[in-house]
């Protein structure tokens, strides 16, 4: 008992500077963000943004979610003329710079999407950092261009 006791005064001190400090680091910023949306019998979909880091250190995106669907980074490379996408593992954004997801490039992929994506929706995203904020994105659903 007595050893619970430390632990969770030991938790109390570690966890009241973290919030101090992640208040201070949503150096993250989105603009432009949107999503495609479903082609008739698809399940899935895509959502491009802007990515800007207005901090002094790079930011690591280790993660993206959507309720009701598996979202994840993809980038896309034309390989003698064959468009492949792949999986990207973390994306980090340097500092003082931005990172731009578009058609044909780096995107996020929606896929297994319980309901289709209608144009005039709204799609949240939450993007996860490697420092454990989070930012949350509503990408207003477009029909594809
Ligand atoms: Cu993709």
């Amino acid at each position: 008992m007595k050893l619970h006791y430390k632990l969770l005064t030991f938790a109390a001190i570690i966890l009241l500077p973290l919030a101090v400090h992640a208040a201070e680091t949503t150096a993250l910023k989105a603009s432009d963000a949107w999503a495609t949306a479903s082609l008739k019998g698809s399940e899935t979909a895509a959502a491009y943004l802007t990515l800007e880091n207005t901090g002094d250190k790079p930011v690591t995106i280790t993660d993206v979610d959507t309720p009701g669907a598996h979202a994840m980074l993809h980038s896309m490379t034309n390989d003698n003329g064959v468009m492949r996408m792949r999986h990207v593992d973390h994306l980090v954004v340097p500092a003082h710079q931005s990172v731009k997801l578009e058609q044909h490039a780096l995107h996020i992929m929606l896929m297994h999407m319980d309901a289709p994506l209608k144009a005039g929706d709204t799609l949240p995203l939450t993007f996860t950092l490697s420092n454990g904020d989070t930012l949350t994105v509503n990408a207003p659903v477009k029909a594809q261009p």
